[in-house]
Order: C-alpha cells, then structure tokens, then sequence
C-alpha cells in the first residue's frame, strides 16, 4: 500500500476536501478501471457471458458516490460499476454476478453487470434504458411523503433522454420537489448514434427548464467538479428545494459492450483526443498542483485492484452455477399445476428419464 507524502501546498483543495480525500478518491476510480478491463477480458475469453464497461466515466461514478451517505439511495444503469463498489457493494457478491453462480444474489437470472445491494440501497440494475429514472423518482416521492433521510441517486445516458420514461419522472420530480439527483452521464454515444442524433438542443442540461428546476453541465471528467456539483444538488435535496438535473460531460472510450465494436462508427483519434482528458490524469495533475501526489499511487493502487480482483474471480469461479430446480424458485408463492409439470419433466430429464412432453413444452 502506497504511503500518502504530503508537501507543502502549491494550491489549495477545494470543496472541502482533504488529501485522504483525493487519495481515495484516485484509489476508487483505478479498482473501478482495473474491474471493468478484467470484465472485458474475462468475457474474452469465454468465462463470463457478457461485459459492459465505463471506461473514460470514472470521475462521473466516484464524483457522484463521494457525495452520497449510506442515507442515499443509488438506482444506476448498467455502466455504473464505481457506484456499486465505492457504495460497499462487496467486490465478490459484484463478481458472483458477472459468472452468474449459484452464490449470485439473482442466481443468475439477470445478466452480468446487473448488481443489486439491498443493504447498500443499490437498486438492482434494469437492462431497459430510462427504468431507473422512474424508479428513481418514485422512492424520492416516498422518502419525501414519509419524511425519511436521504436523496436519490438516479444515473442515465444521453440516449435515455428520449426514453418516454424521462418526460414521466423529469415532470413528477419537478411538480413534487422530489429530493432527487438525475445523473445524466453524456457520454456523446447510445451505442451507436451519436449525440447529434439524439437531440437538437446544444446543451442537454436545458431540458430542466421544461420541469420546473435546475439542470447544470459539469465536465465529467473532472472528478472534483463532479463531486461539488452532486453535494449542492444533495443540499438543495435536502433542504426541500427538489431536484437537479447534472449532466457530466464525459466519453466512452470503450465499446459499449462485449458485443460492440465501436471502429464501426467513429474513429481511433475522436478516442485519443478525449483521453488526453483522462479522469485519472486529469486528478492526477490536481493532486500534483495541491502538492500531494506520490508517485507510486500509480503502481500501488493497480497492483492491490488486480489482486483483489483474481482472488475474487478464483473464488467466484470455483462455486457452480446455479442448480436448475432454482428456475422453480422464488417465482410464485404457489406454483401451478403447468410449472409443476414442467419442473417434472426437467427433473425426469436429468436423470437421465424420457421426457413426458418430447418436443414441446406444456403451455
Ligand atoms: C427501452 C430500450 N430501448 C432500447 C434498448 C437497447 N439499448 C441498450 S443500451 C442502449 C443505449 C443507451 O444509451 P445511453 O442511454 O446513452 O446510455 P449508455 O449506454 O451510453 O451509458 C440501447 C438503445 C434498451 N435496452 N431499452
């Protein structure tokens, strides 16, 4: 573990943070890198079905999740990793999910990258873009009318901006003062349409206006603007004054998924060009002007993530998956005669019995 060397200040660090601060907040967004380029590569090679990584959006998670108390509740999309970890999520219940074991807390019923932590208020992940953002809206509702703690933490992409659900929990929002933050990561692609082909306006923090409440654009990968713009919006949550709309301008620089290649619609030196803005580097040259970067931060904080992380896919690899009597399970309190049936015919048919119903499944 990297010893922390603080010399004196050159400039100082704002927002109330401190140099711990900054140094866990490097920390978070490098085991957020390392995860998502083992995700990558362990789908590669066949272990895990399927990867959708965040490459280049660190800033946007750990910025956001800085901001956030255990009070908050977090609904996410599926590139959302950093929020899952830097929010307690434990590394292995994240990595039982990617292999979809039987230790899994959907045993595998939902896709990799589809976590959910009751505990850790971690909403479980919809695949369908814009779900979260009325569910989002819908417990801010509740934590208002109930007179709960806490704010929510809803995340979109630019592409769930024309999702019929945005209009729906954008307009309940504004008109109940719901003490909600929608996290709007404009990552410039929804797969493959760029921003131009999403919307006409210029800047997607306006669309705010229309609902009645303040929308900000922030450069997303600047992990300190990031985390002042999410604790003014938690204020003014909290203080009864509504939501926020937060756009963080940022790039995917990887595909959008194991099943994606993005050569196919934009080109090597759009990607180049918007890493030179780095999120790592980019707290890096902060953290060099506050007078409190050590160089082995770098090597440090990598080697401790890929440690972590091979323990946690030996140890996730190592458990099956899930039996298939599970399929039968937790779905209905009282299972009909056609799901008895059907659980009989799987059952005659692993042991090795011909089944009742050959070519067709009782409907
Ligand atoms: C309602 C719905 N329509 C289409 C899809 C297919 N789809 C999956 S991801 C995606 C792009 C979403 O883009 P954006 O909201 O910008 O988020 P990003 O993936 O860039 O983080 C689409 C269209 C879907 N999952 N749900």
């Amino acid at each position: 573990m990297a010893q922390k060397t603080v010399s004196s200040s050159k400039k100082p660090i704002p927002h109330g943070l401190s140099a711990d601060d900054c140094v866990a907040m490097y920390r978070a967004m490098v085991l957020t890198r390392a995860y998502d380029d083992r995700g990558f590569k362990l789908q590669r090679q066949g272990r895990i079905g399927f990867y959708a990584g965040s490459f280049g959006e660190e800033a946007t998670q750990i910025g956001t999740a800085y901001a956030g108390d255990e009070a908050d509740w977090y609904f996410t999309s599926y590139r959302q990793p950093g929020i899952a970890l830097f929010r307690g999520l434990p590394l292995q219940t994240m990595m039982d999910n990617l292999f979809c074991n039987s230790r899994d807390v959907v045993k595998g019923r939902q896709m990799p990258v589809h976590y959910t932590g009751r505990q850790q208020h971690f909403l479980s992940v919809s695949s369908v873009i814009g779900t979260q953002i009325i569910q989002g809206v819908g417990c801010a509702m509740g934590i208002k009318i109930k007179g709960d703690r806490g704010v929510v933490f809803t995340y979109l992409g630019d592409g769930a901006t024309s999702a019929n659900d945005f209009h729906s929990g954008m307009n309940f929002a504004g008109v109940t003062k719901a003490p909600v933050i929608f996290v709007l990561v404009n990552n410039q692609y929804a797969i493959s349409t760029p921003l131009s082909k999403q919307t006409a306006v210029e800047v997607l923090a306006d669309k705010a206006k229309a609902y009645g409440f303040l929308g900000i654009q922030v450069d997303g990968n600047d992990v300190l603007a990031v985390y002042a713009a999410a604790m003014d919006a938690k204020r003014r949550a909290e203080a009864g004054e509504g939501p926020t709309l937060l756009e963080l301008k940022t790039y995917r620089a990887g595909p959008h998924s194991s099943s994606d290649d993005p050569s196919r619609y934009r080109t090597e030196e759009q990607t180049q060009h918007w890493l030179e803005r780095d999120p790592l580097t980019v707290l890096k040259n902060h953290m060099i002007s506050f007078g409190i970067w050590d160089d082995t931060y770098e090597t440090c904080f990598v080697e401790e993530a890929n440690a972590m992380l091979g323990d946690a896919v030996k140890q996730a690899e190592a458990v099956g998956e899930p039996s298939w009597d599970t399929l039968f399970t937790d779905v209905y309190t009282y299972k009909s005669q056609t799901l008895a049936d059907q659980e009989q015919d799987i059952m005659a048919h692993e042991q090795g019995l011909d089944l009742k119903n050959e070519g067709e499944f009782p409907l």
